[in-house]
């Protein structure tokens, strides 16, 4: 058996259909299900935790052999691929993915049912059902959510998030987590499939979207992985991957191969999705990886590998990094890793300058203030490092909102404020405060004067804004990063200034409202139905050419109504405190 820690099955009794080994694939299926920690069940029984049908076979096979009209709902019903996947991902994945499905099995119309019961029926429900009572659901959908066009948006208590959700009673001081709200339309099954695949580094931003960060002014964003690809010119032979000989079966003696594999589980995903440029990239970047006869752990390196892009690099990176931590067991017993989760925590800092501060015998934030090198920032943030991991009440977070909107309004009535984030998802505490900053008729140009230009100084002498982190002026809008801290408190504060032009703010409020699996989900729907949505807009027609590289940004469908988007996208409008994944 694998080492306690990684026995991801304890607790499970599998069933599996046939529940027999004398199949050699089976019997090693069930011989690794055990090796991590599951029990085999022979015989049907009430301990039966999960049925795990072999892909050729249905769900009424399963049912016709039990002698049953359908199994119980609590046991799970997946195909043999779920249990690999969760072996390659070393957690229990999603069961309700849809790629784990088992033909004819009865579909998630449970979760339609529980949105059409009462209150008061919904509480003799397994507890682990919505946290919000299911007629909520419905009253939402049907209330019209304050967007651009009905004026100034999501002031405090005309905010359709405040009062309904999450009452603290249920002891979740936050969101809740996986929660369907009761769709079940194309945009959900999507966001299950990313839910479940959440921690693998996906990501669906475009290339001007992360490209914003990498260029910043900030003088500390050390993780920020922008680093201009250096990849020397090849000969078009050396491209020819298929011209050179490898060996792809002999992945596991490969250094890499924990990250190939992971890749590999990408190259599907994207594959899944139909998303050709992508998995073709992956491939490319595996096969690569493949001939390295080194462990390629930094983006610098990786990057310099035929066919791998700054992207993927740091993808590779992150693999490498996280997945070699992860292996050192009981990581959160390790007193390296515990130094590290703390160094990640300071502002800016992510895993490659955390670690690296560790190998080099930093222990405490005392060691780093005395020795390291920092960057302003990072002083910033170790300075202040308690104040700006506590979580931001609500009220807080709109008093913070109160403070800019009065100050711009001072300046142009015109001006709205929106509180975007996790607190306009509704939650009770937020991490930072979004303020997503518009006028009507206003394009990048402007509102980089009006709000940068004269509000950030304002807001500065009158002792709000109490420290600039990072800003960025693009085209397309801005960002300014920073502290701030009300009159009446010492705490200091992150928050985020995101000025967007009046064209685009739909799809900003889309973006900036996340949450980020949210975000990806929505995006992914846009890709599958041809079309590309980013924070500017929804768009029609892009071109790509090889390694999908933009040609043209496309048709702009919609950009400035949230709700019209969603629309476009032929998706039913989704409240902001129903975008939780
Ligand atoms: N966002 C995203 N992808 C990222 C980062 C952000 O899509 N990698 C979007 C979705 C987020 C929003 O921006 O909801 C704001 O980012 P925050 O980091 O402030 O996240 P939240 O506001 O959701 O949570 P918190 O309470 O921690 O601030
Ligand atoms: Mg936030």
């Amino acid at each position: 058996m694998v080492p306690e820690a990684q026995r991801i099955f304890t607790g499970l009794s599998l069933y599996f259909f046939p529940n027999s080994d004398a199949n050699k694939v089976r019997k090693r299926r069930i011989e690794k299900a055990k090796e991590y920690g599951a029990v085999w069940t022979k015989v049907w029984s009430n301990n039966v935790t999960h049925v795990i049908v072999d892909n050729k076979m249905t769900y009424q096979e399963v049912t016709k052999f039990l002698k049953l009209d359908t199994l119980p709902p609590e046991i799970i019903v997946v195909n043999e691929t779920y249990l690999f996947d969760c072996i390659s991902y070393h957690n229990l994945l999603d069961p309700k993915a849809r790629y784990y499905e088992v033909p004819g099995m009865p579909t998630s119309s449970t979760v339609v049912e529980v949105a059409k019961l009462l209150p008061s029926e919904l509480s003799s429900l397994n507890s682990s059902l919505p946290l919000k009572p299911a007629k909520n659901d419905i009253q939402i959908l049907d209330t019209p959510s304050a967007s651009v066009e009905s004026g100034d948006v999501h002031q405090g208590q005309n905010d359709p998030a405040q009062d309904n959700l999450l009452s603290p009673a249920n002891g979740t001081p936050n969101e809740p987590e996986n929660i369907s709200f009761g769709y079940n339309d194309e945009l959900s099954a999507i966001m299950k499939e990313s839910q479940s695949l959440k921690h693998i580094p996906v990501d669906l931003e475009d290339e001007d979207d992360t490209a914003s960060l990498a260029n910043s002014e900030s003088d500390s964003d050390d993780d920020s992985k922008g680093n201009p690809s250096t990849k020397p010119k090849k000969s078009w032979q050396e491209n020819f991957q298929c011209m050179d000989k490898h060996d792809g079966a002999n992945t596991d003696a490969n250094p890499n191969s924990e990250t190939i594999e992971i890749l590999q589980q990408m190259s599907e995903f994207y594959d899944r999705i139909r998303d050709q440029w992508r998995t073709l990239a992956y491939r490319k970047a595996i096969a690569s990886l493949k001939k390295q006869s080194q462990r390629v752990i930094f983006q610098e390196d990786a990057v310099k590998l035929p066919f791998v892009g700054h992207r993927i690099a740091a993808k590779i990176e992150e693999i490498a990094l996280t997945r070699g931590l992860r292996r050192l067991d009981n990581a959160k017993l390790d007193p390296h890793d515990q130094v590290l989760q703390m160094f990640m925590k300071i502002y800016g800092v992510g895993i490659s300058q955390a670690s690296q501060w560790v190998q080099q015998g930093y222990r405490t934030l005392k060691d780093l203030e005395k020795s390291a090198k920092l960057s302003t920032n990072q002083k910033i943030g170790i300075a202040h490092y308690d104040d700006l991991q506590l979580r931001i009440p609500r009220a807080e977070v709109e008093h913070h909102g109160a403070v800019v909107r009065d100050a711009l309004r001072q300046m142009d009535p015109e001006f709205q404020v929106t509180v975007g984030g996790s607190y306009r998802r509704g939650a009770l505490s937020s991490g930072d405060v979004d303020l997503i900053i518009t006028r009507p008729g206003a394009d990048a140009r402007s509102l980089n004067i009006s709000a940068i230009g004269t509000l950030v100084p304002k807001l500065e002498s009158a002792g709000f804004l109490v420290a600039a982190l990072a800003k960025t002026s693009k085209d397309t809008g801005s960002k300014w990063h920073g502290c701030s801290k009300l009159p009446t408190s010492d705490v200091w504060r992150r928050i985020d200034l995101l000025l967007v032009p009046w064209d685009e703010m739909g799809a900003a409020l889309i973006y900036f409202t996340g949450n980020d699996i949210f975000n990806r989900s929505i995006r992914l729907l846009a890709s599958k139905k041809g079309m590309r949505l980013n924070q500017r807009g929804l768009f029609k027609d892009v071109m790509r050419g090889p390694g999908r590289v933009k040609v043209t940004d496309g048709i702009l469908l919609e950009g400035r109504n949230e709700k019209r988007i969603f629309e476009i996208l032929g998706v039913p409008w989704r409240p902001p405190e129903h975008r939780i994944c």
